[in-house]
């Protein structure tokens, strides 16, 4: 089964919408409002389209956040069955201080095929590089950059590592640093992290680190298509977050997920700009109209492009 290549255009509308209606709050030092904007666009335009979806990565459950919550339906209830994640805005910070950066992002599977990814923490990497046994999570730094240099015949002087700028990271950086590595240090926004791998144009060769679990199965859709790697393996901190884990039927707490265990089937992925950053630019608001660049995914076919589109506000 695929998912029609019309919800390629109908979802590039949503997320580009979402985006629109936040960027009306970037600047404005309200993290909570831009993404309140971002997500009651999203929920009522995802309502508009002849789905039958489902939440399953949102903003928290229902008891904690009204609108996109784990397990909330959406759609006409005409139309495929369909496992939706959901972003509405990927960078709080960098809307909230205009900063670039900034992008709303779903991704959609059919039925069953998209990880119910707990809110909580993920050890993450993605690479370039397909083949298995390059590159891998239960690998040390310095065995994947050495690795990662025979196998794209680069000196690790010549690899560039992207990491988010956390004290959790600093023994990560530290090895980088003694590997001579380049490192680009990111602020927030490891959904965009981890797709830099995807163009030689970003000089990013390995993205790694902690960040959030659902940014993480954000990102895997995406590199699916590309034909990039990704593993991830969910770090659960509190009794309560393991309990939980549990009931969403996670049985080992440290079992590393491979891609295809996170995203599986068809499946597309968009990620518009809010504010510009490495992967798009920001909205831009001409008269009456907005002009929105959107990264897309979608697996079946083969699309993986940056989509700009014009629409009427
Ligand atoms: C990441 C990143 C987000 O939170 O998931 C991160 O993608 C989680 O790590 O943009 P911290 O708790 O250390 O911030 C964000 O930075 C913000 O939601």
């Amino acid at each position: 089964m695929t998912i029609e290549k019309k919800f390629v255009n109908q979802l590039v509308k949503v997320t580009s919408k979402a985006a629109l209606a936040s960027s009306f709050l970037v600047g404005k030092k309200d993290k909570i409002a831009a993404d309140k904007a971002a997500v009651d666009s999203m929920r009522s335009n995802l309502n508009d389209l002849d789905i039958r979806g489902e939440i399953v990565i949102g903003e928290g459950e229902l008891d904690k956040a009204p609108m996109l919550y784990i397990g909330e339906k959406l759609g006409t209830s005409n139309g495929p069955e369909l496992d939706i994640a959901v972003d509405p805005l990927e960078g709080t910070n960098f809307a909230a201080n205009n900063l670039p950066g900034a992008l709303s992002v779903i991704a959609i599977a059919e039925k069953n095929n998209l990880f119910k990814a707990p809110e909580t923490y993920m050890e993450k990497i993605s690479t370039k590089v397909k083949e298995k046994n390059v590159v891998d999570l239960d690998y040390s730094v310095k065995k994947n950059i050495f690795n990662l240099s025979e196998y794209l015949n680069k000196k690790p002087e010549n690899l560039t590592a992207c990491i988010m700028d956390r004290p959790r990271h600093d023994k990560i950086i530290k090895h980088l640093k003694e590997l001579k590595v380049n490192i680009k240090l990111i602020t927030d926004g490891d959904v965009s992290g981890a797709l830099l791998v995807t163009d030689d144009k970003h000089e990013v060769d390995i993205f790694l680190g902690i960040g959030g679990g659902p940014e993480g199965v954000l990102a895997a859709t995406a590199l699916d298509t590309f034909e990039c790697s990704f593993q991830g393996r969910f770090l659960f901190q509190t009794n309560e977050d393991k309990k939980r884990a549990k009931n969403m039927g996670i049985e080992n707490l440290k079992k590393k997920y491979e891609l295809n265990e996170i995203v599986s089937g068809d499946s597309i992925f968009c990620a518009t700009g809010i504010t510009a950053g490495d992967l798009v630019s920001g909205i831009e608001i001409q008269n009456h109209e907005f002009i929105s660049e959107t990264l897309v995914t979608h697996k079946s076919s083969g699309i993986k492009k940056v989509i700009k589109l014009k629409q009427k506000i």
